[in-house]
């Protein structure tokens, strides 16, 4: 795929500026594309809604849909002094979170999907489904949500139509993607768009379907009105259909943060990123260089921080990578002014709350409340469910204001230090990827892959403990490969294997590290400082992409010696770095002893490559 020029072989149809109610018989006057058509035809003949809402996309018309929540009870309106554009969601308890188990990749033959994830026939689905979907939209509205994964021209750019009965999921659409007539603009008369078909159903999980149809470039979604069940732009489109169309048309869709380093002297670095959940990857793309740094003049824009897709530049044969959303759908609780500053400011106005805690202010509005916010504990509010709450029965019985997966839905627009290119069609070129994960023991805080190849390895063998955020015991290493497992859209030995080959185009490939905050001593404490002072590791990370800092070659990779990383200001001494680096010939046995259990649930669907790079790491050893 070639760069820079977007693409013009699309033929423009009419530009529609028309926002609101239409009827059956309006819609091929709104709807120029016959194939959008067709299909959203054949969506209302299914679910048979009352009402049809054709969405452009523009302000006024978010304005008039959040109106409208306020008075069906989707939302509350926030104190608009202290919050303008602010609103509150409640979605129904039972509705709070992805549901992996419930999620399906259907296609005709299950070695199509491989180990990892949930196969149904696309068949069967579809039947299943439709009986479902026959009729779930009567005295309902449906919603038409024509929206661009990525920016406007990019050759990577995908153009979405989600038909929806939830007015939160378009408004939220409209938040995390680039929504409304532009979509019509980017699609022209094509055919090329994924059908996102979504209905929340009666929201019962025993009648709840994630199903991608990979084949049919299809998402039917019933039964979830929650984030990544329900917006299906993102991990549905933008992760599991996309990583299956990355692999057909040579690029990669991927779990990771897109970051932005210029150096005092103006270079500019961008750095990919893939954590596991709960390791902080909102945190590192919003970074903020520790008082040393700032006052050097270091600077980090965020371009992402969960999904980049990525894809090698012909010309100059580098990885260039953009974020295909336009927002962030991040977690709020435990999010602060120490924790993450610029996804405070991020959600200070347009955003929508879900499921925080809800504060009723002297003067009868509204503010919201989390575990873990700034300031003082409010002396009671109605928590996520709608129950009273107090720091009484907090201490009593142990419930949350918040949900512990409660959400932020903001515009990135609002993120203080957006990077520039953050809306650039021609994305960014990507120096580093790095991986890392939650490790109490065993692991170092960096090190550096010796090839592109050993990256893979270490990505594939990617591992984090769990945290009390999941359900299930805590502390146990999860592998989760690219921090992807759940994200995978086809079988992981085809996916790895398109890992291996995309380093065939590239000129100069970037280098791949491993990370760990979260390396604990022997009581328990944590060895690195973390947050802004991972700057003083992406320095090093940064340097090595540039050959301007030094490494040790070791059994697992290119190591830095205590004298490389500047601890100077740190409480950090030379000889604790060293503890955090060290790793012994029993730990690494341990390590390689865990991995087992993956090499054994795909063996036979493993990539010879995977096999040989343990293979050498245990003759490292
Ligand atoms: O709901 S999302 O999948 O978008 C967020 C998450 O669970 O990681
Ligand atoms: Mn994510």
């Amino acid at each position: 795929m070639s760069m820079a020029a977007p693409a013009e072989k699309k033929t423009m149809t009419a530009t529609n500026t028309f926002s609101g109610y239409i009827t059956r018989n309006d819609l091929a006057g709104h709807c120029k594309n016959p194939h959008a058509l067709a299909w959203i035809e054949k969506c209302i003949d299914l679910c048979k809604p009352d009402k049809l809402f054709w969405c452009n996309g523009s302000a006024a018309e978010r304005q008039s849909l959040f109106e409208q929540g306020c008075k069906d009870g989707t939302f509350i309106k926030l104190n608009q002094q202290k919050l303008p554009g602010c609103y509150f969601h409640r979605s129904n308890s039972n509705d709070v979170a992805r549901t992996e188990h419930l999620t399906f990749i259907c296609t005709p033959s299950d070695d199509l999907v491989g180990p990892t994830n949930n196969w149904m026939s696309d068949k069967e689905a579809y039947a299943r489904l439709r009986g479902l979907y026959d009729g779930c939209m009567k005295g309902r509205t449906m919603f038409i949500v024509p929206f661009v994964m990525g920016p406007i021209g990019s050759p990577l750019a995908k153009v979405g139509i989600e038909l929806t009965d939830s007015l939160y999921v378009t408004v939220s659409m409209s938040i995390m993607t680039r929504m409304g007539d532009v979509a019509w603009k980017q699609l022209g008369d094509d055919d090329e768009f994924t059908r996102c078909l979504h209905s929340v159903g009666d929201v019962n999980p025993d009648r709840r379907y994630i199903c991608h149809f990979p084949l049919d470039n299809t998402i039917w979604s019933f039964g979830s009105g929650y984030g990544g069940n329900a917006l299906l732009g993102k991990k549905c489109l933008a992760l599991r259909i996309a990583s299956y169309l990355g692999r057909q048309q040579g690029w990669m869709a991927e779990h990771m943060l897109l970051l932005c380093a210029t150096s005092p002297k103006g270079q500019k670095t961008y750095v990919a990123a893939a954590f596991p959940s709960a390791c902080g990857k909102t945190n590192f793309a919003m970074l903020i260089p520790p008082g040393k740094y700032a006052d050097q003049g270091w600077k980090i824009t965020t371009l992402g921080d969960d999904i980049a897709w990525m894809w090698v530049d012909k010309e100059s044969g580098r990885l260039r990578a953009i974020n295909p959303e336009a927002g962030y759908f991040g977690v709020v609780p435990g999010t602060n002014y120490t924790s993450n500053p610029n996804a405070m400011e991020s959600m200070k106005k347009d955003t929508i709350y879900t499921n925080v805690g809800l504060v009723t202010l002297p003067d009868g509005t509204y503010d919201v409340w989390w575990e873990g916010k700034d300031g003082e504990v409010p002396q009671r509010c109605t928590d996520w469910q709608g129950r009273e709450w107090t720091p009484q029965i907090a201490k009593e019985t142990g419930a949350k204001a918040a949900h512990p997966n409660s959400r932020f839905t903001a515009p990135m627009a609002n993120n203080p230090v957006l990077d520039e290119s953050a809306d650039d069609p021609a994305g960014v070129p990507v120096s580093a990827i790095i991986f890392g994960g939650r490790r109490s023991k065993g692991v170092p805080l960096i090190y550096q892959a010796f090839n592109w190849m050993h990256g893979v390895y270490l990505g594939f063998t990617l591992g984090s403990e769990t945290t009390a955020a999941a359900t299930g015991a805590v502390g146990v290493v999860r592998r989760d490969p690219m921090a992807m497992l759940p994200f995978i859209g086809y079988n992981i030995r085809d996916y790895l294997v398109h890992w291996s080959r995309m380093r065939k185009g590239m000129k100069d490939c970037p280098r791949i590290f491993h990370v760990n905050w979260f390396r604990k001593d022997e009581n328990g404490k944590f060895l690195w400082p973390g947050f802004g002072e991972n700057m003083r590791v992406l320095k090093w990370i940064i340097d090595r992409c540039h050959g301007g800092a030094y490494a040790v070659e070791t059994p697992i990779g290119w190591m830095p010696r205590p004298g490389d990383i500047d601890l100077e200001g740190l409480s950090v001494t030379r000889e604790q770095f060293e503890k955090m680096q060290a790793v012994t010939p029993e730990e690494m046995k341990a390590e390689i002893i865990g991995q087992e259990e993956l090499f054994l649930k795909l063996a036979g669907d493993l990539p010879k490559e995977m096999i040989f790079q343990r293979e050498l790491l245990i003759a490292r050893l």
